[in-house]
């Protein structure tokens, strides 16, 4: 198959400023991505780095017409975004659409609001979520509680500091994707997903670490129907073994060693969920 065409659209506040770390760190150098972001707030799409920014407070055949556009070409659409969002309230059904209508492989990744958000948000995010589940190939379904971890080492810490954290951890997640489908397309299919990823000093360590990220259950390894590792480098021979050992015996198996040169290993683990 010819080089896969991906798109990368973050969904309202949240969903651009994630884009925007992605286009920060290089996330997707090498590949045929393009970045768009999609919201209400026109200050903060001025300032977006991605190709393509559209701003949703114009009439709908419009923003139809501009998502189109956007999309056009994609064999693979990953959706970022707040559930909350009145942006992707509006802007969701339309992106899942379209994607669906060029046959392409859909990825989200979104966060459900805070407790102590609004009740309309949470209710946004019901739907947000269920289409999302219905429509998209994979989707990364995480509380925002979640994130809270990320900044433990901080004295107080602030709504705003959480959502930089799920930002710069579905920047991370969306990194590993990219890989999850370059190395083949069908690998598109995860259903109810989850990921993990840490350093280590060897293979081994990098991937006992990432299988216990705080996004990720304590038996969620066990669960897995499909897993897929990523490393940089390292002898990777024990740290398939400890997968393997941990995995059910009728889960599948996609392994990929990259070279990178740095002292340290970085393990990424994505798990597709069986369903129960
Ligand atoms: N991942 C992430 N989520 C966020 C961020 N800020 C807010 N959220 C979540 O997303 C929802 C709010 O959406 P925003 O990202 O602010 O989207 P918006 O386009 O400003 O839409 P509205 O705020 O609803 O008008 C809230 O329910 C939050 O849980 C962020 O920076 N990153
Ligand atoms: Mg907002």
């Amino acid at each position: 198959m010819d080089k896969l065409k991906i798109k990368v659209v973050g969904v309202g506040e949240g969903g651009a400023k994630a884009v925007g770390k992605m286009i920060a760190a290089s996330v997707g150098m090498g590949k045929d991505v393009d970045f768009v972001t999609i919201g209400n707030d026109e200050n903060l799409l001025l300032v977006s780095a991605a190709k393509t920014n559209i701003f949703l407070n114009r009439d709908s055949t419009m923003i139809y017409k501009r998502i189109t556009a956007a999309l056009r070409g994609a064999n693979v659409v990953v959706i970022v975004a707040g559930a909350g969002s009145t942006a992707a309230m509006k802007a969701l059904p339309e992106i899942l659409s379209c994607a669906k209508n060029q046959n392409a492989t859909i990825f989200a990744f979104a966060n459900r609001p805070f407790v102590l958000e609004s009740a309309a948000r949470k209710q946004n995010a019901e739907f947000c979520m269920n289409i999302l589940h219905r429509e998209a190939d994979t989707v990364f379904d995480v509380p925002t509680e979640k994130f809270f971890v990320f900044r433990l080492h901080q004295m107080q810490v602030s709504l705003a500091e959480v959502f930089e954290a799920a930002n710069d951890v579905f920047a991370q997640g969306v990194d590993i994707c990219l890989d999850m489908v370059a190395k083949d397309d069908s690998l598109g299919k995860w259903g109810n997903a989850a990921f993990g990823c840490s350093l280590g000093f060897t293979a081994l360590e990098a991937v006992k670490a990432a299988v216990k990220f705080p996004l990720l259950d304590a038996d969620e390894i066990k669960r897995a129907s499909k897993i897929f590792v990523r490393l940089t480098g390292g002898n990777d021979v024990p740290a398939k073994k400890f997968i393997q050992d941990m995995i059910a015996a009728d889960a599948k198996l996609f392994w990929r060693v990259d070279n990178a040169a740095s002292d340290k290993i970085f393990a990424s683990v994505v798990f597709g969920r069986k369903e129960v």
